[in-house]
C-alpha cells in the first residue's frame, strides 16, 4: 500500500528530544497510578477536522494541500481517505477515532443512496480497523449542513425534518455498532432558535426529548451497548441552543427522564463560549455523575466564536486530567480532538505537529495531576477550609439532622458564627505552580 505521508511513525524520546516530530511526554505503555497513558487518555482523532477541513472561512477559499485528495465527491476518494486517515492514525499511535456520517460518505440524491454511499465506506473503516487495532471512539450524524436542516433537526418545525433526521441516526447507530464504537454523541448543531417570535420552544424541546428516546430505544431493540452522549454547546450556529451547558443540558436530560441513558461530551471551547473554564463544566458534571467523554480543543482568548484550535496550554490539561483522575477516570469516553489546524498550516505535516503538540500537552497534564495527587497536598489544604464540617454543627447538618428551628436555638445560644478563615487562594495557585515547575 502506498504511503501518503513522508513521515516516521511518531517515537517517544522523552523530554530533552527536540525533534519535532517525537513525543516528549506521550509514553503509551508508561504506566501511572497502575495504568498506562494510553488508557488515561485515550485519545482520537476527529475525522471532521483531520481529513476534511480544508482552510476555507467566510472570507477566503481553501488551503490545505491535500495531495491524496482529488477534490470530489466520488465514493473512490472517499474511501481512500479513510486509508489515508488509518495511516495518520497509525503513525501517530491514536487508538480512536470519531467521525459524522456525512464527514465519511457523500450525500446521495435520495436518502437510500446516502446509505448506500456510507455503507461502501464504512467497509473500508472495518477493514483498517482491523489491520490496525484503532478503534471507534463515538459515532455521531451531521445533522446540520443540509438545508434541510436550516431550521434544525429534532426541533425543526417541519415534521419531515424531524423525520429525515431520525432515519439518518438509526442509520448512523447501527454504523457505529458495526464498527464496535463505544459511543454515539448528539450534538445539537441547528437545535436551537434565533428569535422567539416564530418559535415554540416548549414544543421543540418536547420533540428534541422524543428524538432521544427513539434514538436510545432503537439501541436497546438492536443491542447496541455503546454510551450516548449530550455535547453542550450555547450558541453558533443558532443564537441560543438548546444544549446551552452541561447544567442546562442534564436538566432536560432529568426532565425527560434521559438521565440513565445519556452521559456529557464537554468540549473545552463550546465551555469557554458559554462563560465557563473546561474544569468547571468536567467538575459539574462528573460530580452530578454525567462524565462521558471529552472534545479536547481550545479556543482563543480573544476571540469570541469556536476556533476549535488544538490544546497546548497544560495548566488547562493539567485541571482537565485531575477532574477526570478524580472521578475513576474514563470509561466508554476519551480525549477526541476537536480540533483543526489554521488555515495558514496548509501542509499535511502540520497535521503532525498539531496531534502532537495536543498529546503531549495531555501526557504532561496528566503527570502533574497524578504527582498532585500522590502528594494529596492541595486535596489537604481544600479539605482543611471545609473542616467546620467534620464535626460539631456541620457534621450534624450533613447528617441531616438539623432544622431551621434547631439551627435557630444553636445560634441564639452561641450569640454568633465562628470567624472566617482565609480562602489563600494566591497560596493555592503558587503550589499548583510548583506542581507545573517540578514536574
Ligand atoms: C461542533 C462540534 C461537533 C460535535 C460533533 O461545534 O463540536 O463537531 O463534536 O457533532
Ligand atoms: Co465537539
Amino acid at each position: 500500500m502506498p504511503e501518503f505521508f513522508q513521515v516516521p511513525k511518531i517515537p517517544f524520546e522523552g523530554p530533552k528530544s527536540t525533534n519535532p516530530l517525537a513525543f516528549r511526554f506521550y509514553n503509551p505503555d508508561e504506566e501511572i497510578e497502575g495504568k498506562t497513558m494510553r488508557d488515561h487518555l485515550r485519545f482520537a482523532c476527529a475525522f471532521w477536522h483531520t481529513m476534511r477541513m480544508n482552510g476555507s472561512d467566510p472570507f477566503g477559499s481553501a488551503t490545505m494541500l491535500r495531495p491524496w485528495d482529488d477534490g470530489t465527491d466520488s465514493i473512490e476518494n472517499a474511501r481512500k481517505r479513510v486509508r489515508v486517515f488509518f495511516e495518520f492514525l497509525e503513525k501517530m499511535s491514536i487508538p480512536f477515532y470519531c467521525f459524522h456520517d456525512r464527514d465519511v460518505a457523500p450525500e446521495g440524491a435520495t436518502f437510500a443512496e446516502s446509505c448506500k454511499n456510507l455503507d461502501q465506506v464504512v467497509e473500508v473503516f472495518k477493514e483498517e480497523s482491523q489491520r490496525t487495532g484503532v478503534k471507534m471512539l463515538w459515532g455521531t450524524a451531521n445533522l446540520f449542513n443540509h438545508p434541510r436542516f436550516m431550521h434544525g433537526a429534532a426541533t425543526s418545525p417541519n415534521a419531515d425534518a424531524f423525520a429525515y433526521a431520525a432515519a439518518q441516526v438509526k442509520k448512523a447507530i447501527e454504523v457505529t455498532k458495526e464498527l464496535g464504537g463505544t459511543g454515539y454523541t448528539f450534538w445539537g448543531g441547528r437545535e436551537g432558535y434565533q428569535c422567539i417570535w416564530n418559535t415554540d420552544m416548549k414544543r421543540e424541546t418536547e420533540h428534541l426529548a422524543a428524538f432521544m428516546h427513539m434514538a436510545v430505544d432503537y439501541a436497546k431493540k438492536i443491542g447496541f451497548t455503546g454510551q450516548f452522549y449530550f455535547e453542550p454547546k450555547p450558541k453558533e450556529p443558532t443564537k441560543h441552543q438548546y444544549d446551552f451547558d452541561c447544567a442546562a443540558c442534564i436538566n432536560f436530560l432529568r426532565a425527560y427522564g434521559l438521565e440513565k441513558d445519556v452521559k456529557m461530551n464537554i468540549e473545552t471551547n463550546h465551555a469557554t463560549l458559554a462563560g465557563h473554564n473546561v474544569e468547571h463544566e468536567l467538575e459539574y458534571a462528573a460530580s452530578q455523575g454525567f462524565l462521558g467523554s471529552v472534545d479536547a480543543n481550545a479556543g482563543d482568548t480573544l476571540l469570541g466564536w469556536d476556533t476549535d484550535q488544538f490544546p497546548t496550554d497544560v495548566y488547562m490539561t493539567t485541571k482537565m486530567m485531575l477532574v477526570i483522575m478524580k472521578y475513576g477516570g474514563f470509561t466508554t469516553g476519551g480525549l477526541n480532538f476537536d480540533a483543526k489546524v489554521r488555515r495558514e498550516s496548509f501542509e499535511p505535516i502540520d497535521l503532525f505537529y498539531a496531534h502532537i503538540g495536543g498529546m503531549d500537552a495531555f501526557a504532561k497534564g496528566l503527570k502533574i495531576a497524578a504527582a498532585m495527587r500522590a502528594s494529596g497536598e492541595l486535596e489537604a489544604m481544600k479539605n482543611a477550609r471545609y473542616q467546620s464540617w467534620d464535626s460539631g454543627i456541620g457534621a450534624s447538618i450533613e447528617a441531616g439532622k438539623e432544622s431551621f428551628e434547631s439551627l435557630f436555638d444553636y445560634m441564639m445560644a452561641k450569640g454568633n458564627a465562628d470567624a472566617n478563615v482565609s480562602g489563600r487562594q494566591e497560596l493555592f495557585e503558587n503550589i499548583v505552580n510548583r506542581y507545573l515547575f517540578d514536574n
